[in-house]
């Protein structure tokens, strides 16, 4: 008999009991648990939409950084693993997150309990379509109409090889924050050694294992990713022209990608262009740099425009934890 969705929480819950960490948001009764990391861009992706549709939710921060287990814990895998029951496990890398691209990843975040429905739902697309029918759907953040061209452009944001340009450095300039700099190097390896901490927990649980040992293969093709220049250089032009076309695709004559009307993937255009600009990466928009010369006005204007949703303001900047780079310090007041 498959383990009661209730067991499967307290399980997962049973380490996260700081209270600065483990809290809810808003006042009502909570429907969701998030499970989410601070500056991961698929869980700010999840945050923004939650509080862009009003929805009151118990969040809980997984340090992707700390040296406990946190999103390689077998119990928050195998809650994960619920949302997912084939074995077909991401192995592979090609510096997106994508699950489209890329496959299942059993030992992400973020991760989504709907209590009602008593459900888990993983993955940040998924998790923010699932949100956005579950509450006030009349509101919908992807509106009938222009449903085609919203999901259009969501899976351009989604196939963007973000995570690539967080891990590794392009070989000509290295254009990061110094604490990326200074505290990627080696990082695949010490994912691995946690994961295979992790999996010597359950050694004798055969799917568990597999998650894991699929995990590892991720993490190994990962570190090659970044470690091989011409594949940062290929990661960083295919980011460079996705903002070139967004720039072709904007309207002056409206307010949202898509029209008038704010939609979900606003939203996700929000998470990434903020991402690039705290990469130290706003120079894909504003040119002037060694690796871009083309100046992109229409995204420079929207990223404007975006980044002063009071959603994004309290899903990315006044989210506690949430680090800052030397780049992004004119959206911070204090
Ligand atoms: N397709 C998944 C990807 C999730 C993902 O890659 N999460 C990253 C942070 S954005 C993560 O948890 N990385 C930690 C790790 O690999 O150990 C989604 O969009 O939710």
């Amino acid at each position: 008999m498959p383990d009661k969705l209730e067991n499967l929480v307290a399980a997962t819950n049973a380490p996260l009991n700081d209270p600065d960490m483990n809290r809810t948001v808003g006042s009502g009764t909570p429907r969701f648990e998030l499970y989410h990391f601070a500056l991961s861009l698929c869980s700010q992706k999840v945050r923004i939409c939650l509080v862009e549709k009003g929805a009151d939710f118990v969040a809980h921060d997984i340090n992707l950084q700390s040296p406990l287990l946190g999103n390689y814990d077998p119990a928050y895998v195998k809650l994960r693993m619920t949302a997912h029951p084939g074995t077909d496990y991401a192995t592979g890398y090609t510096g997106r997150s994508s699950v489209s691209s890329e496959g299942f990843d059993p030992a992400v975040v973020p991760t989504l309990v709907d209590w009602p429905e008593d459900r888990v739902v993983v993955d940040s697309l998924a998790i923010c379509r699932h949100i956005d029918r579950a509450v006030d759907p009349a509101n919908s953040l992807v509106p009938e109409h222009i449903a085609p061209q919203v999901l259009e452009e969501l899976a351009i944001v989604d196939a963007t090889p973000h995570v690539a340009v967080l891990y590794g450095a392009h070989p000509d300039i290295d254009f990061r924050p110094e604490r990326l700099k200074s505290g990627m190097p080696g990082v695949h390896d010490r994912k691995i050694g946690k994961i295979e901490t992790a999996r010597a927990l359950v050694a004798d649980d055969a799917s568990l294992a597999a998650a894991y040992d699929a995990k590892i293969a991720k993490e190994k093709a990962g570190k090659h990713h970044v470690t091989t220049p011409d594949n940062m250089r290929a990661s960083v032009d295919e980011i460079l022209r996705i903002v070139r076309d967004l720039d072709q695709r904007i309207d002056s004559g409206s307010t949202w990608i898509c029209g008038d009307q704010l939609t979900l993937v606003d939203l996700f255009w929000a998470i990434s262009l903020f991402r690039m600009k705290w990469l130290g990466m706003a120079f894909a928009w504003e040119g002037g740099h060694l690796l871009n010369d083309i100046q992109s006005p229409a995204v420079a204007n929207y990223a404007a425009r975006l980044f002063e949703l009071p959603s994004f303001k309290a899903a990315v900047i006044d989210w506690p934890g949430t680090p800052r780079s030397e780049f992004v310090s004119v959206h911070y007041s204090n």
